[in-house]
């Protein structure tokens, strides 16, 4: 099965999945949500969640191996590896507040070659496969133009309990809020990628990621004419927990304004 009906079939598990999520959000229970850590919920929801996608995903591509946030399968290290955030901005979800996404990457080895991301709120259905283009609920969308901070709207994540890069966070926050059209902080990884993507926003950085968080969000980017590093301008951002996202033509000064704040 070639990629592009692949990602057609994990469009209709990423909606499935995702129509499971918004149908559990009408009757949503705090009570049972167990709390993993500080800032970090995972509920009954996100595992559920997973498990349909997992057992959906099996079937399309048997002998592939998992990445998954909530561990229901694993890496086996096959030459196919799917990286799957059932529910990528649980703590959005649990309020009831925009946006939360399902999150589907495969990798062929350690190429990204498919990603969906579907945002629920908006039923927004993102993706991309390699040696196609990307898109938003069947329309191609492509980054912005924009190239310098002054035309930019800027989004990011705040660190979870970091203490270690809390003053490169805030220069960076000082230096754009005086410069850029203005920062965002949505709380969906998945979702900010796309969002650039899709010409929304013009670049986005976060530390302490996770690959399920930004798998699928960085081909579609990719894909849409944008650019993925890590901190340094280097190529680990899957697995290194630094990402700068952008559109192309405003990657090197902000790559750089990251870099600076960061790597002193
Ligand atoms: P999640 O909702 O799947 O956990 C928001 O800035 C991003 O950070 C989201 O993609 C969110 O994914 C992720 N995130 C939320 N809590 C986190 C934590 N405690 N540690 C690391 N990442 C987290
Ligand atoms: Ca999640």
């Amino acid at each position: 099965m070639g990629l592009e009906k692949i990602c057609q079939e994990v469009i209709e598990i990423a909606k499935a999945a995702g129509a499971f999520i918004a149908g559990e959000r009408t009757s949503f229970d705090l009570k049972l949500v167990e709390i993993k850590g500080k800032a970090n919920f995972v509920s009954y929801v996100d595992k559920k969640a997973e498990e349909m996608i997992v057992d959906r995903l099996r079937k399309l591509l048997p002998d592939s191996g998992f990445i998954t946030e909530e561990g229901t399968a694993f890496d086996s290290g096959e030459k196919f590896r799917w990286v799957i955030d059932p529910l990528d901005g649980t703590t959005n979800f649990i309020h009831g507040a925009p946006p939360y996404a399902v999150s589907i990457g495969l990798m062929e080895a350690d190429e990204i070659v498919l990603g969906v991301v579907y945002e629920i709120t908006k039923d927004e259905c993102f993706y991309a496969w390699k040696g196609g283009k990307s898109m938003l609920n069947g329309r191609e969308i492509k980054v912005s133009e924009a190239s310098t901070t002054e035309e930019s709207l800027i989004v990011t994540g705040f660190p979870y309990g970091e203490v270690k890069n809390s003053d490169a966070f805030i220069d960076t926050i000082k230096h754009l809020m005086v410069h850029s059209h203005g920062i965002r902080r949505l709380g969906s990884a998945a979702t900010d990628l796309s969002y650039v993507a899709a010409g929304r926003f013009e670049a986005f950085w976060e530390t302490g990621l996770s690959p399920w968080d930004v798998a699928a969000g960085i081909l579609i980017l990719q894909l849409a004419g944008g650019k993925v590093s890590d901190f340094h301008g280097g190529d680990n951002f899957l697995f290194g927990g630094q990402i700068v996202a952008t559109n192309k033509n405003y990657f090197n000064e902000f790559q750089s304004l990251i870099e600076n704040n960061y790597c002193k």
